[in-house]
């Protein structure tokens, strides 16, 4: 059923990550350079650990791209990890005669214990490996090729932290992107001020008040040994009405939404709009009233649906807020056991992020940016972006001016 699809291999500390992004179209134009903006935003934010000194992802386009544009075909990308010359023994791709000594300690929290279980491993770097974020540079790698590719049709995504381990800020684009005017050029640019902040932000907070305290808090833990998660919202601007659909469960857009974003590491729990919010008004003081006029076109008074009824966009912003748990290597260990012996021990430590919500925010967006590209995609048809295009001119959407 997917039109995009993507997969991922490669291990924190092995020579390299890699990505194919399957069934874009043709004539999409795309820079290695592009890719690396996103790559670099990923890496940023206060309270990242020791990794993100070493490396500055990159990556290669291996196929897919002829002349600064794309084929059609796969687009194939490999991001190099620089760390690697420090971890040729501990992950020697052949059998060795001097292998490092298996670690038995799971992390609690972390995909340790449970993956040593299932895939019968004594030693949890085999699983830690690619249970690592690490990971998700690769996905904000494709997630860059979805959003130049949404951005052909005037789809934007943005990302902002809303708290960080209890300090919460107060601006969501819940009150931003309601009424007449929700989408006016005015609108839009005071918008586009809060996002640039966002983008100078060390914890990518729209409120630098709030920022520092943010911060300091993050310092805090982190003086304790300690880890914090937060919280997080989602914006996606221009999306066209209709965007997934409300005929079968796994066509919904909040259920592509969900699983693309629940599958983020540290992700424990989603909202859409209002969120848990709903389940305490009445129908009256949640549902967001019809209107219209010749300037703005159909309008609401609310968004408190996020931009989502019956499974499908329908022309508002599309407002989704996740929630992340603080990451399981802590330096100050919790109690765990040495699983050969049963004795208790303290869990293993390795170097970490204290913190990764900012970080966090550009996994999600890239998430975002695929799946509004596989239902756009969907909805448009078309194998190359001038058919796409073509499509785009006949359906009615809600002109955002953006
Ligand atoms: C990460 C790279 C990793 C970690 C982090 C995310 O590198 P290293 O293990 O060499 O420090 O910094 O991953 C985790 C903390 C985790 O628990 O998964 C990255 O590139 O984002």
């Amino acid at each position: 059923m997917n039109r995009i699809r993507f997969l991922t291999a490669g291990e924190s500390h092995g020579q390299a990550l890699v990505t194919i992004v399957e069934g874009l179209p043709a004539g999409l134009e795309l820079s290695e350079d592009e890719i690396a903006i996103d790559l670099r935003r990923r890496q940023r934010g206060h309270g990242r650990g020791g990794r993100m000194k070493i490396e500055q992802d990159r990556v290669r386009f291996l196929a897919g791209v002829r002349y600064g544009k794309t084929l059609g075909s796969p687009v194939a990308m490999l991001l190099e990890n620089r760390d690697w010359p420090n971890w040729t023994q501990k992950m020697a791709v052949a059998a060795i005669t001097d292998a490092v000594q298996p670690l038995h300690m799971p992390r609690p929290g972390h995909a340790d214990f449970a993956g040593m279980v299932k895939y019968r491993q004594d030693d949890l770097r085999n699983i830690l490996e690619r249970s690592s974020a690490r990971e998700t540079a690769m996905r904000v790698a494709a997630g860059a090729v979805a959003r130049k590719l949404i951005k052909q049709f005037k789809v934007s995504i943005f990302g902002h932290v809303t708290s960080i381990g209890g300090v919460r800020g107060n601006f969501s684009a819940l009150d931003f992107f309601t009424g007449e005017n929700a989408y006016n050029a005015e609108r839009l640019a005071r918008w586009q001020v809060k996002m640039d902040d966002v983008e100078h932000s060390p914890v990518a907070c729209a409120d630098p008040v709030i920022g520092t305290e943010m911060i300091k808090n993050i310092d805090a833990a982190a003086a304790q040994g300690d880890s914090l998660g937060g919280s997080f919202e989602i914006v996606v601007l221009g999306a066209p009405v209709g965007l997934g659909s409300h005929v079968h469960w796994d066509r919904r857009l909040d259920t592509l939404l969900s699983a693309a974003l629940m599958s983020i590491p540290a992700i424990k729990a989603i909202e859409f709009g209002l969120g848990q919010g709903v389940a305490e008004r009445p129908g009256s003081q949640v549902h967001d009233e019809l209107f219209y006029n010749d300037n703005s076109g159909y309008y609401r008074a609310s968004n408190n649906a996020g931009g989502i009824e019956g499974g499908m966009s329908n022309g508002e912003a599309i407002i989704i807020r996740l929630y992340m748990k603080p990451l399981p290597t802590l330096s100050q260990p919790l109690q765990s056991l040495d699983v050969a012996t049963h004795q208790p021990q303290k869990a293993f430590h390795e170097r970490a992020d204290v913190c990764a919500v900012p970080a966090a925010v550009v996994v999600a967006e890239a998430m975002t940016a695929l799946t509004i590209a596989n239902t756009l995609c969907e909805k448009l048809g078309g194998d190359s972006i001038t058919e796409m295009q073509e499509h785009f001119k006949d359906i009615a959407h809600v002109p955002l001016g953006w």
